[in-house]
């Protein structure tokens, strides 16, 4: 029976620890992350998810990598002095992740813009990307290239 006297502490050290865990700081779940297919010969690409924060402490999307493209930067869509559409990086190269919301990266918002393609963003694609937060640890996803 002694035996079970460690496993019982350290288990009960894990419910612990990830009680506190819980009790602060963020915690960031990533949301259907996908690719919007695109034909080869165009040099950027577009990426959207969600992202929850269902923590209790703020945090912030500060960086994305993938190997799936030279370079990809956070971006906002907005609107341009005569109405039309323009995108540019976040302010700060950050989007902010107030505790307990959602923040949704989707056509015509937020998204991850794909510079220079090294893969073909064709339906059924996969690719991964990575995803790094100021207090969160980064957080790797699977992307899918849909129509
Ligand atoms: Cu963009």
């Amino acid at each position: 029976m002694r035996g079970w006297v460690p496993w019982v502490i350290s288990l009960v050290g894990m419910v612990f620890l990830g009680a506190c865990q819980a009790a602060r700081g963020p915690r960031i779940v990533v949301e259907d992350p996908w690719a919007r297919s695109s034909p080869m010969v165009t040099e950027m690409g577009a990426i959207y998810l969600t992202l929850r924060n269902t923590g209790s402490e703020e945090d912030a999307l500060i960086g994305v990598e993938t190997g799936a493209c030279e370079k990809a930067e956070i971006h906002e869509t907005y609107q341009k002095e005569g109405g039309s559409m323009g995108m540019r990086p976040v302010e700060g190269g950050r989007v902010p992740l107030p505790p307990g919301e959602t923040v949704v990266f989707g056509p015509g918002g937020l998204h991850i813009m794909c510079m220079g393609k090294k893969v073909d963003f064709q339906e059924g694609t996969r690719f991964s990307l990575t995803l790094r937060f100021e207090k969160y640890d980064p957080i790797t996803v699977d992307v899918e290239v849909r129509k």
